[in-house]
C-alpha cells in the first residue's frame, strides 16, 4: 500500500471511530456525485410541493452536485444522531419530538461535525472541509442512504434497520478523498403503509413523495408569515410545532433506542407546553423562554397563530379569555387564528 493510500484508511478509520465517542450512532461515506435524488427533486420543485420554501427553490441548481456547497467537494461524510426520547406525547399541545431539548439541533450537530472533522484537518491542512445540518443545498437523506445508512421509507425519512428514524443527519463536505461506503442497497418497507394512511392532512400524493403544503411540519414551522388554510386547520390537531405521526406509526420505530445525550435532555415545558401561557406569550417572554430552543426559528406569532388553533380544535373553553385578548393582537396570523378559534370553540 503506498503512503498516500495508507493516509486515506488511517483517516477513514479515525473519522468512524471518533463519530462513535462524539455521539453519532452512524457514519457513512459517499463519493461526491450528483445525487440520484437530484431528479425527483426538480419534480417534486415544480409540482409546487416545495410550498413557499424558496430557500430550496432559489438553489435548484446547487443541488446537483455537492461542489454546489463547496467546489472541489470529493467525499461527502454522513452522520446520524439519534434524538430519540420515549416520553408519550401529551392530550393538550404536542412539540414535535426533535424540538424537546433545550439546545439547537443545528449549532449541536454543526460543532460536533467540525470536531469529526480534525484528523481531516491535521492530517491534510490544504484540503478543505465544510460541515453542514439542514441548511446548505445538499439532499442529506439520498447521500445518508449512499454512505449506507438506511433507505428512504414511504415517508420520506432515512431509516436504518439499527435505530429507525429518529435521528438527525449532518455531513462533512471534503475536498480530501476517502474510502468509500457502498450504498445501502433495498427498501424495508415492504407493503406496509401505515405512514401514507396516518397523515392527518392527507399530505403524501404517493409513496415517497411528500406535499409541503400539506404537512403540519410544514405548516406550524415553515410557514411563519401567513395564514394556514381552513381546510387544514382540523388535521392540525393539537400539533404546536411539528409532527411526529408518520414517524410514530412506523414499525422501524417500534424498539428504536433511546438517547443518551445530555444536549438532548427535554425540557418539562416543551415535551407537555401549557396552552394558555402560550397564548400569553408576548415578543420579550417568547425569546426568554424559546431564545435558544428550536422554537426561535419560529418566532412568537406562528407559535400563537398555533397555539390559537390548537385551542380551537379542543374546544378548549378556559383559553376564552386568552382569544379575545388577541383579538387586538399586533399580528394579523394570530388576531385571524384567534377568531377562527373562538368561532370553533362557541359557534355563537
Ligand atoms: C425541507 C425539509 C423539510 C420539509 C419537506 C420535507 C420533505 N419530505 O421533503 C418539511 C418542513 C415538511 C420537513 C418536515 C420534517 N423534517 Co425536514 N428537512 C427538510 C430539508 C431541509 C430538505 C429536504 C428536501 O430536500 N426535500 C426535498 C425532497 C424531494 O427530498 P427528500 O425528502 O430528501 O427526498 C428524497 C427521497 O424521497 C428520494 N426519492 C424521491 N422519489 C423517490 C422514489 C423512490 C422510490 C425512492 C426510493 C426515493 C425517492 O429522492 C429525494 C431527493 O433525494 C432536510 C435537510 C436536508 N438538507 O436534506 C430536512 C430533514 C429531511 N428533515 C428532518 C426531520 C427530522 C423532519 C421532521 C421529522 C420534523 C418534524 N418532526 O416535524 C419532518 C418529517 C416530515 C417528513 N415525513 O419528511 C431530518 C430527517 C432525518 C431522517 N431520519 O430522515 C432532516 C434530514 C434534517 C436533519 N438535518 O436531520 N422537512
Ligand atoms: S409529519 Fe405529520 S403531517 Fe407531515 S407527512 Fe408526516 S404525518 Fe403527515
Ligand atoms: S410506516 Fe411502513 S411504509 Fe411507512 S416508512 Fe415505515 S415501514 Fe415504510
Amino acid at each position: 500500500m503506498n503512503s498516500r493510500l495508507r493516509q486515506i484508511t488511517k483517516v477513514t478509520e479515525s473519522l468512524k471511530h471518533d463519530a462513535a465517542g462524539l455521539g453519532f450512532q452512524h457514519v457513512g461515506i459517499a463519493p461526491a456525485v450528483s445525487p440520484p435524488g437530484y431528479h425527483p427533486l426538480l419534480e417534486w420543485i415544480a409540482s409546487g410541493h416545495a410550498a413557499d420554501m424558496d430557500w430550496i427553490t432559489h438553489r435548484q441548481d446547487a443541488y446537483r452536485h455537492p461542489d454546489g456547497v463547496l467546489p472541489g467537494t470529493r467525499s461527502v461524510v454522513v452522520a446520524a444522531m439519534n434524538y430519540h426520547n420515549q416520553n408519550p406525547q401529551p392530550e393538550t399541545a404536542r412539540i414535535a419530538r426533535y424540538a424537546w431539548g433545550s439546545e439547537d439541533y443545528h449549532t449541536l450537530l454543526r460543532q460536533r461535525l467540525k470536531k469529526l472533522a480534525t484528523s481531516l484537518r491535521t492530517t491534510w491542512p490544504e484540503e478543505r472541509t465544510r460541515a453542514v445540518v439542514d441548511t446548505a443545498p445538499l439532499l442529506e437523506r439520498d447521500f445518508a442512504r449512499l454512505a449506507g445508512i438506511g433507505w428512504v421509507g414511504k415517508n420520506t425519512m432515512l431509516i436504518s434497520r439499527e435505530i429507525g428514524s429518529w435521528f438527525f443527519l449532518g455531513a462533512i463536505l471534503t475536498t480530501a478523498e476517502l474510502t468509500y461506503d457502498q450504498p445501502f442497497d433495498g427498501d424495508y418497507c415492504g407493503t406496509c403503509t401505515k405512514c401514507l394512511q396516518a397523515c392527518p392532512t392527507d399530505a403524501f400524493p404517493e409513496p415517497h413523495v411528500l406535499d409541503s403544503n400539506r404537512c403540519i411540519s410544514y405548516l406550524t414551522i415553515e410557514r411563519r408569515d401567513k395564514s394556514i388554510d381552513e381546510n387544514l386547520r382540523n388535521g392540525i390537531g393539537n400539533w404546536l410545532f411539528g409532527c411526529d405521526i408518520c414517524q410514530d406509526v412506523c414499525p422501524w420505530n417500534r424498539f428504536a433506542p433511546n438517547h443518551s445525550d445530555r444536549a438532548f435532555e427535554p425540557r418539562e415545558d416543551l415535551i407537555a407546553p401549557n396552552l394558555l401561557q402560550l397564548l400569553a406569550l408576548d415578543d420579550d417572554l417568547f425569546q426568554r423562554k424559546f431564545g435558544d430552543t428550536p422554537l426561535k426559528r419560529t418566532g412568537r406569532h406562528a407559535i400563537v397563530r398555533n397555539a390559537a388553533i390548537v385551542a380551537g380544535n379542543q374546544r378548549c373553553t378556559d383559553a376564552i379569555p386568552q382569544l379575545t385578548t388577541l383579538l387586538k393582537d399586533q399580528s394579523e396570523i394570530v388576531r385571524e387564528a384567534a377568531r377562527w378559534a373562538i368561532s370553533q370553540i362557541d359557534p355563537q
